[in-house]
């Protein structure tokens, strides 16, 4: 498999505050091919850069109790 690292935007719906971000940033972190993510509640963006599958990033923010929106 070959996948290379880049940098990708998701809309998040449902952060209110810090301990969201934190939420998103723990599950998401835990999924492969994942090397650093940033989650801000006021704009919705959840940054993710590496080799992940959007699909499983997706399903990662989902697992924290979160919906993505784009
Ligand atoms: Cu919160």
């Amino acid at each position: 498999m070959t996948s290379a690292t880049s940098t990708t935007t998701y809309a998040v719906n449902g952060m209110t505050c810090g301990h969201c971000e934190l939420s998103i940033r723990e599950e998401v972190g835990e999924v492969a091919g994942v090397d650093a993510v940033t989650a801000d509640h006021v704009t919705g963006a959840v940054v993710v850069t590496g080799s992940a599958d959007r699909s499983a990033v997706e399903a990662a923010i989902r697992d924290a109790g979160y919906e993505v929106s784009g």
